[in-house]
């Protein structure tokens, strides 16, 4: 039977709330992907205090079809990076069209991977197709969705927490699996080396479409 609780709602006066979400605009726009990364060390406990918030995210069902490994370890980076620069090298050299290329030519990306050694953390984020329950596979609903919800969370936590991230998809990204020895019912979702941005680091200059590009009024 299902059960129900009283919800405790978050509320504020309407002045108020115009005034948060300002803020929080104005917050979320200093954000950032970054590509260059201080190997400067974040203590453990942050990175898992900013998975709990990730974890708060809606799911299909409430499956929270998600989990999240945290790299530190040197050498599994090290595996993790030569991994990545393979299919790298091969993505930029033959497997991408010229149109991919030429979208790609802002952001001065290349095969080379340093961050993925560099960065204090390698979050790596896994979406669990099914659970299995006495023996028994059980379906997840929506698990691309649910976990792109839970890993924007995540990078709105970081942001928060005044660490930077990079959303970066190595394809494929099978070896992730292997390398991290994820079980039958996970697969890689997103990589995210997070830390603090490396001194003086450079970002494209690109502009974030207008609310009127981006919003329909019926
Ligand atoms: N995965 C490659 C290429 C790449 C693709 C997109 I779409 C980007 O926004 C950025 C990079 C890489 O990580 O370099």
């Amino acid at each position: 039977m299902a059960e129900f609780i009283p919800f405790n709602p978050v509320s504020f006066p309407e002045t108020e709330m115009q005034e948060r979400a300002t803020e929080w605009y104005q917050f979320m726009d200093r954000r950032r992907t970054i590509r260059e990364f201080s190997d400067r060390p974040v203590p453990q406990a942050l990175i898992e205090e900013l998975i709990r918030g990730a974890s708060t995210a809606p799911s299909g069902a409430h499956k929270q079809p998600w989990t999240f490994c945290m790299v530190q370890n040197p050498e599994i980076k090290r595996q993790i990076r030569q991994a990545a620069e393979k299919e790298e090298y091969e993505s930029y050299n033959g497997r991408m069209s010229d149109e991919w290329l030429e979208d790609l030519r802002p952001f001065a990306t290349d095969w080379n991977k340093p961050f993925l050694e560099v960065a204090p953390w390698l979050v790596i984020v896994f979406k669990r197709l099914y659970e299995v329950v006495d023996g028994k596979k059980r379906k997840n609903y929506y698990v691309n969705d649910s976990v792109g919800l839970a890993t924007g969370f995540f990078l709105a936590a970081a942001h928060h927490a005044g660490l930077a991230t990079l959303t970066h998809t190595p394809s494929p990204m099978n070896f992730l699996q292997k390398i991290l020895d994820r079980p039958e019912n996970e697969r890689p979702f997103l990589l995210i080396p997070i830390g603090y941005p490396a001194d003086g680091v450079q970002v494209p200059k690109i502009e974030r479409k207008s609310l009127e590009e981006v919003r329909v009024l019926y």
